[in-house]
């Protein structure tokens, strides 16, 4: 029977306190998303038309992103039994299975948004937007699906893993330069009290995108109940990151622009003269 399990946690049992973390990991990660959705949408408020799709297209990321992981914390709770008899939870063998793909197939929805949202905060014209946004999405797509067949290998087939691991970091190398022509072109568009912000939004990309690759590469490590919670939190915090922190992130500068360019709800939420500017001159 084990020889067809597929993903690591459907062959090791886990203490209680493994079993809370893993579970504890995914409930964070939906409950974060479903939140943030009223976060983005109020947001989308405030900023300048041209830049209120950044903020939507978050809110639509975290309602796809939260119901992903949500149905991956029921299949958590679904494929463990608690044993009294060995005092662990159990992976059950009623034919219910824990995968992580279907990660995969929610980043196949995520992703092309997620990248499409750092030209629309660039602010690049429509016709150079389109092209740049397609180049990215092909080679996000394909470093995914890549990815989706490698990860099938992850208990029993390491050269299965390692090899569509490589192809699949080939498409991430060609979407690091897509993303990075990008910031490029972005920075000659961006004012210049705001110039140092692409670059970082650049490097912050490459390590919270960076940590997906090294939760795919840890079974490696050992069939044990640590390193199936430890990719679990992996995962969530890369998910958290490149998600939710990203799309704060991103309209926070797209506020900031909109408040220079004169956009009043984004000109008042900016207003940072502060309390003591409302107060009479003798308790200042
Ligand atoms: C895989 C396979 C192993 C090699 C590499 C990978 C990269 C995955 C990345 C995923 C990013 C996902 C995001 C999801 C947001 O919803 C596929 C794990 C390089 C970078 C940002």
């Amino acid at each position: 029977m084990e020889d067809i399990l597929l993903n690591l946690p459907n062959v090791v049992p886990l203490s209680d306190v493994a079993w809370t973390l893993g579970s504890l990991s995914l409930m964070v990660s939906y409950g974060a998303c479903f939140a943030f959705i009223i976060y983005f949408i109020m947001t989308s408020l405030q900023l300048a038309p041209r830049y209120k799709l950044v903020a939507i297209l978050s809110a639509v990321v975290m309602a796809s992103a939260g119901l992903s992981l949500m149905r991956e914390w029921s299949m958590w709770a679904a494929v463990y039994d608690f044993s009294t008899a060995t005092g662990m939870y159990e992976p059950v063998t009623d034919g219910q299975t824990f995968s992580n793909a279907y990660r995969y197939g929610n980043w196949t929805i995520t992703v092309p948004l997620l990248l499409i949202q750092l030209p629309l905060a660039l602010g690049l014209a429509r016709k150079e937007l389109h092209s740049r946004s397609l180049r990215m999405i092909t080679a996000g797509v394909a470093m995914i699906w890549t990815g989706l067949v490698g990860q099938f290998g992850e208990v029993n087939d390491f050269a299965l893993l390692n090899i569509w691991g490589l192809i699949s970091t080939a498409f991430f190398v060609w979407l690091l330069v897509e993303i990075f022509g990008v910031i490029r072109s972005g920075k000659t568009v961006t004012p210049p009290s705001l110039i140092k912000w692409p670059g970082n939004f650049f490097w912050f990309m490459l390590a919270t995108w960076g940590l997906y690759p090294i939760a795919y590469a840890l079974p490696q490590l050992g069939q044990t109940q640590e390193i199936v919670v430890a990719q679990q939190f992996l995962f969530t915090l890369a998910d958290i990151s490149t998600k939710l922190i990203y799309g704060v992130i991103l309209s926070r500068f797209c506020l900031r622009k909109s408040a220079l360019e004169g956009y009043p709800a984004a000109v008042a939420a900016m207003d940072e003269t502060g309390i003591t500017s409302h107060m009479s001159d003798d308790i200042k």
